[in-house]
């Protein structure tokens, strides 16, 4: 089972992907993501330039070494270019062994430690009574946990919220497909001291109107401080948060001991992660109780499911990056590690777009909130090439945020 074939694949049905196709000398075909958004070409070179040409020729049945080899054998280890491509390699060998056994990934995992994973949606609105209808719409469609993100009186545009963006010529989902393209970054609104003294009352808001039971989830994009994310973890404890995401730039992990110190808020980070390093003092001092990684920005389906297994002995459970941005590939990727795992927690679910659907079918399904990757051999994702070569690659940013005196703030 030799690998004959690699090819990079870039497409933009709804909004750029990245897949990595390897075909083996006996027909299998396995699929990668290494879409990395916003950078997308830079890991595109990387594959082609570094990895295509190691990988040809090779067994595609040694998952384990072809990762150790592309990891310890480049000496420059980790960043999101190299653990991107490094993940789609390791997902579409995922896929071709699959495939030869006749077996879904999860099966391979230890099989399924549960009948579906619970999802979590993103709703919005730039005030109470839109954010109510985002919350009941996403209710409508299955949902069962909640993500709540709210414009700050007095900020014009911040990240998050559907309106918001579409004030800003944005789409009116913000963080859905398509995404914005254009050659520039688009400007976002940030003041933390609005934004603590506000998000609280929504929160009181929500659980007026929806009551006590249904999961609530909230996003902090890394933008406080450890003392003002203490002090938002305390503020929120009366509305018990399923978690509260991202509170602090994590890469000083040490700063989350303060943070913890405070507040019995659940805390979820590590979605710009890419190795268990990321995560070590995290995990050890148990100062955290969600992993964040997400398959294809931590090395793919191999890494993610040791992290899991490591963070499973400190109680910490999964909450894999589930935006758009992360392809369908990478998505069944997290899928099947989040079916076999015991330590699942939550998985969070955007729906693609209609293009990318028709792109990349899937056999995942999404019923009654809960996902499931399918037991189709393998992933459960084929690509249909004819498809991606009708959607070229466009230039498309995330956006970025000012302070009101014009200094550039945390994402
Ligand atoms: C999330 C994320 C996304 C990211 C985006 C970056 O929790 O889903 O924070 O909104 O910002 O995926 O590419
Ligand atoms: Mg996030």
């Amino acid at each position: 089972m030799k690998i004959e074939r690699a090819e990079v694949i870039v497409t933009s049905p709804n909004r750029n992907f990245v897949t990595l196709r390897l075909q083996t000398d006996d027909g299998l075909v396995g699929l990668g993501d290494a879409t990395l958004n916003g950078r997308e070409l830079a890991v595109v070179a990387y594959l082609k330039e570094h990895v295509v040409p190691l990988l040809l020729g090779t067994d595609a049945s040694r998952i384990e070494d072809t990762w150790q080899f592309l990891y310890r054998g480049a000496y420059w280890r980790r960043g999101p270019v190299t653990m991107a491509a490094i993940a789609a390699v390791d997902m579409a060998l995922w896929d071709i062994k699959g495939k030869a056994a006749n077996m879904p990934v999860y099966q391979l995992l230890g099989g399924a430690s549960r009948d579906g994973l619970m999802a979590y949606g993103h709703a919005s609105g730039p005030d109470l009574p839109s954010l109510f209808d985002s919350i009941r719409e996403h209710q409508e469609m299955g949902y069962r946990s909640i993500r709540v993100q709210t414009g700050v009186p007095g900020l014009r545009a911040i990240y998050g919220i559907a309106a918001q963006s579409a004030l800003d010529g944005g789409e009116e989902r913000y963080d859905h497909e398509p995404a914005r393209r254009g050659a520039y970054p688009t400007q976002e609104d940030w003041d933390t001291r609005a934004y603590l003294r506000h998000l609280p009352t929504v929160f009181e808001a929500v659980r007026n109107e929806f009551g006590p039971s249904m999961p609530l989830l909230h996003d902090g994009h890394h933008r406080m401080t450890p003392i003002q994310a203490a002090k938002l973890g305390k503020a929120l404890e009366p509305y018990d948060l399923f978690w509260l995401e991202d509170c602090t730039p994590a890469e000083n992990q040490e700063a989350l001991r303060l943070v913890r110190q405070h507040t019995t808020t659940p805390l979820a980070i590590g979605e710009v992660f890419n190795t268990i390093w990321d995560f070590q003092t995290l995990i050890t001092e148990q100062l955290i109780d969600y992993v964040r990684a997400a398959s294809t920005h931590f090395g793919g389906i191999s890494p993610l499911k040791k992290v899991m297994d490591f963070a499973a002995q400190y109680q910490i459970k999964s909450g894999c990056h589930g935006p758009t941005d992360i392809s369908p590939v990478g998505f069944a990727a997290q899928l099947h590690v989040g079916l076999a795992i015991h330590n699942f927690g939550i998985q969070e679910y955007m729906p693609h777009g209609a293009r990318t659907n028709a792109t990349f079918k899937q056999s995942m399904t999404f019923e009654n909130g809960m996902l499931h990757p399918g037991d189709n051999p393998g992933l459960g994702v084929e690509l249909d090439v004819d498809e991606a070569g009708k959607y070229p690659y466009e230039q498309a940013y995330l956006p970025f945020n000012r302070l009101a005196d014009g200094t550039i703030h945390d994402w």
